[in-house]
Parts: C-alpha cells; sequence; structure tokens
C-alpha cells in the first residue's frame, strides 16, 4: 500500500515539471508491504486502507493498494534479534551510528555519505552505497530501492509480538521495519542498513546487520524534521543488479 498526497509550491499550485519518476512530487504519507495467504487478503487490504486513511501526516490524495499473486516459492530467512541503545541527542546518535557502522566494516566516507543521505529531505526508496569508495550503486537515484515481497509466518509472528511487548515497543512500524531489515540483512553482499523515519514525530531509526541484529537508536533526528531515509551498505564490488533483484522481487519469509 502507499498514500501519497501532491506537494504544493507556494504560490504555483501543484507542482507541473515533468518528473523521471512519477511519485517524485508526492509527499509519501505511508506504505507497508506483505506476504499473505488468500485468505487473509480481504482483511489485509481493509487495514492497510484504514492505516493510509488514519495517518497522523495527514489524509492523503492517492491510495494504492496492489495485490499480486506471488508463483515463486519464499526463501526462510530467520529474524533480527532487537536491541534499544541509549541516545538523547542526534548529535549523540551520529557518533553511535559511526561507532556501529565502522565496526561491522563500512568506511568512514560511506558512513558520512549514509548520514548525510539521511539526513536529506526521504527520498522515496532507499540508497545503496558502497561501503569502501562510498559510490552511489542505485541506477535510479532519484526512485531509490524498494524492498517488496516480504513477510513473515502467522506462528513467527505472534513469538514477535510477545517479545516486543515485553520491551513496550509492540507497533506495526516496529514490526515491519524488524522483518524489512531481517530480509535486507539476509543477502550476502549487504553489510548494513541504517534508517531514519521521514514522520516528522517518529525519531527513533536503527542500524541493523547480520552480525549487529537490528539495533534501534532514540532520537535519531529532531522532532519535527521531516528528513529521513534508508541506506544499504553494499560489499565492494559486488553485482548491484542481483541486490536489487533480491530486494525488490525475490519473495522472503522471515521466522522466528
Ligand atoms: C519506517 O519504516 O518508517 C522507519 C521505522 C524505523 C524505526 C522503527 C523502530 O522504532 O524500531
Amino acid at each position: 500500500m502507499r498514500a501519497s498526497r501532491k506537494a504544493k509550491f507556494k504560490g504555483q499550485g501543484p507542482k507541473v515539471k515533468k518528473a523521471k519518476d512519477p511519485q517524485a512530487d508526492e509527499i509519501h504519507i505511508s506504505g507497508a508491504e506483505g506476504l499473505y495467504g488468500l485468505p487473509e487478503v480481504d482483511r489485509v487490504a481493509k487495514e492497510y486502507f484504514i492505516r493510509a486513511m488514519k495517518h497522523q501526516k495527514g489524509m492523503p490524495d492517492r491510495v494504492v493498494i496492489t495485490l499480486e499473486k506471488v508463483e515463486q516459492e519464499p526463501r526462510e530467512v530467520p529474524l533480527l534479534q532487537f536491541s534499544t541503545v541509549q541516545c538523547d541527542r542526534p548529535g549523540e546518535a551520529r557518533k553511535i551510528i559511526s561507532g556501529l557502522l565502522s565496526s561491522v566494516g563500512v568506511s568512514d566516507k560511506a558512513i558520512g555519505k549514509g548520514i548525510r543521505v539521511v539526513a536529506s529531505m526521504a527520498m522515496h526508496g532507499a540508497a545503496l552505497i558502497s561501503c569502501e569508495s562510498a559510490a552511489r550503486m542505485e541506477t535510479d537515484k532519484q526512485r531509490g530501492i524498494r524492498v517488496s515481497r516480504l513477510g513473515i509466518d502467522k506462528d513467527s509472528e505472534r513469538k514477535l509480538q510477545r517479545r516486543l511487548s515485553e520491551s513496550g515497543i509492540n507497533t506495526p512500524t516496529v514490526r515491519e521495519a524488524i522483518i524489512l531489515a531481517s530480509k535486507v540483512a539476509s543477502h550476502r553482499d549487504l553489510v548494513a542498513e541504517l534508517c531514519v523515519s521521514d514522520d516528522p514525530d517518529y525519531t527513533t531509526g536503527y542500524v541493523a546487520s547480520r552480525n549487529l541484529g537490528y539495533v534501534r537508536i532514540p532520537n535519531i533526528k529532531e522532532k519535527g524534521s521531516q528528513s529521513g531515509g534508508r541506506v544499504f551498505f553494499v560489499r565492494e564490488g559486488a553485482n548491484t543488479e542481483r541486490i536489487i533483484e533480491y530486494l525488490e522481487k525475490r519473495p522472503v519469509m522471515v521466522w522466528v
């Protein structure tokens, strides 16, 4: 599901410039993805619709719910363990991000670029940054990469909900972010992920990787800031096309 609103530019009405990405002039309001069995589709589509219409970022003027039959057998990947670090300010968050990314082999140059990407006005999709040279690897930098075709089986979801409830963080935002991060971390050429929500009221972000797990960082940005985004750090020399194919097309089910 994707909910959005046309961006209005002062004194101009809706912007008319033709962009490469048809969604470039839209303000993203909310989005959600999942892999479900046919009997659940009805319920989930309704839940997504309600979520789109009741988002605190306001009323969308466009809600797209796409249903697609998936033929390929999903790959099963383990859920990342989660933890939350103590962090009181965005300045402190930058040091935590640098320490975590550096510990898994991301160069200072790539860390700097990643932080700049998530501190800018959000891209629609994720950026792909080479973990040594810091080169941007995605073919369409405006669109970015959209992680899709991911889900969790019912039993694992119950376990995940129980674990998150024990930490007082059992929300759809956290559940979906951990599932997404688990798919990303399951690709051997993806070294780490950095994520900051573009929701002005949501100031917890994370760094994730196979070795670190899913590390939540409170106060990663100032409240009210509309910046945010996702960055995937890629192993130097990896086949980018195959990574993008995996993230966007390969069905993956996460298990606990
Ligand atoms: C998002 O998908 O909007 C980003 C959520 C990031 C953090 C979720 C969490 O609180 O762990």
